[in-house]
């Protein structure tokens, strides 16, 4: 299984069931009796999850220790550390799971990678970590292919990245690298970075599979699911070679998805039809995902209400109301743009063209008083995050420099 990236979640309903639907892949395992587990990257989100997440983690893999189920993980692009600073280090260091990536320099500048064996099956696995983009391409190019390609035995080949032959998942091919520079003669290759299950076979590339994420990695798979992705593991079954390779789901959740196009209308029609369209559907214990996209003809993209319709969504008992208009524009009101010498007058010239364009009650906000406003209301929200600043403290402070500039009295809201 891979890009299982436990902790990206921040929807309380949302974390739950990320952690749920890992404890029943783990325990399906256990049940299955799985001679071991591969993770080809992305366990984790982050290099350092919370604590939440550390905690249930270890519970888990504690268990399938416990189960004498070995787990052979390598880094992938979200969890890697340079310096082994990862909770994925933590974990190999208690022995719950083990790093396939064993490399190291040749004189000649070369990389070789060791083989690891799993002891009861005799399968040699070796692996290479996702890094950051670019990085894995360097790395690939350096390896001492001979001696991974002679080897003898069952080989399995853990591997974090896009491969171009492969490609499936839009907007991605940038990342991708060639097949090519995969070592050959692997009996499996175990993929992780593509978040949809794909199972392919090349020539001296018997099996290439990703399984996927297993549950959501990206926002656009929760809205992937919602259009019915199917997710979970891959269960492979072999002996001198492989004999069956089967996708084996895992509920997550339930969705709804509603999707309005926008395109040359205007936000009045834009929100009936919205408010027509949840009315039709019946949010209760569903994760509903709205999305509303194209070029309105006439004004804000703020004038399409998403907050009444998250209320009443919630009011009707969803789960999790995500609403994504990342591909909503308007016609009548597009950022111009502008230029400058330096940063002061392009923000200067920004705010100056398109206020123009604003109509508000509250005068003060048009105009050069506007401008002004808009100039230190970005210098308030611009500031960093300082080093050890809690997140609470940090959007508590910047709420307040932007209530501070609008003259908003905090206390009595
Ligand atoms: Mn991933």
């Amino acid at each position: 299984m891979s890009d299982i990236h436990l902790g990206f979640q921040k929807h309380e309903a949302l974390q739950k069931i990320e952690q749920e639907v890992f404890e029943r892949a783990m325990d399906q395992c256990i049940s299955c009796k799985v001679d071991f587990i591969l993770i080809p990257g992305d366990l984790f989100h982050v290099n350092i999850p919370e604590m939440r997440v550390q905690k249930f983690a270890f519970a888990k893999f504690r268990q399938i220790y416990d189960a004498s189920i070995p787990v052979y993980v390598v880094y992938g692009s979200h969890d890697f550390s340079p310096v082994s600073n990862s909770v994925i280090d933590l974990l190999a260091e208690v022995g719950y799971i083990t790093k396939v990536t064993k490399a190291t320099s040749l004189d000649d500048g070369r990389i070789k990678l060791d083989f690891l064996v799993d002891e009861k099956t005799g399968v040699k696995i070796a692996g290479l970590s996702g890094l950051k983009v670019g990085k894995d391409r360097e790395y690939y190019e350096k390896l001492d292919r001979e001696s991974l390609e002679a080897e003898s035995g069952f080989k399995i080949f853990l591997f974090h990245g896009g491969i171009s032959e492969m490609k499936t998942e839009s907007g991605m091919d940038g990342e991708n690298m060639p097949l090519s520079l995969l070592p050959r003669n692997f009996d499996y290759y175990a993929g992780g970075h593509m978040h949809k299950f794909n199972s392919q076979n090349f020539d001296g590339y018997p099996r290439i599979v990703y399984p996927g994420a297993l549950f959501a990695g990206y926002h656009s798979d929760l809205e992937d699911n919602a259009k019915g992705q199917k997710r979970g593991f891959v269960l492979v079954e072999f002996e001198d070679k492989i004999k069956n390779v089967e996708f084996v789901e895992i509920q997550n959740t339930h969705y709804k998805i509603i999707e309005v196009n926008a395109e040359n209308r205007m936000a009045e029609s834009v929100n009936k039809e919205l408010q027509d369209k949840i009315r039709e559907i019946d949010p209760a214990q569903q994760v509903v995902i709205i999305k509303v996209q194209g070029e309105m003809t006439k004004g804000k993209t703020a004038d399409v209400d998403i907050s009444a319709i998250r209320d009443e969504l919630n009011q009707k008992g969803a789960l999790v109301v995500n609403i994504n208009k990342n591909q909503l524009t308007s016609k009548e009101y597009c950022i111009t743009e502008a230029k400058g010498a330096n940063k002061e007058e392009i923000e200067n010239n920004v705010f100056t063209e398109n206020i123009g364009q604003l109509r508000f009650e509250q005068k003060n906000l048009l105009g050069e008083s506007g401008v002004q406003l808009a100039k230190k209301l970005l210098a308030g929200l611009i500031q960093q995050k300082l080093e050890n600043e809690k997140t609470a403290d940090y959007n508590a402070r910047i709420k307040e420099n932007a209530f501070g500039v609008l003259g908003i009295d905090t206390d009595a809201s």
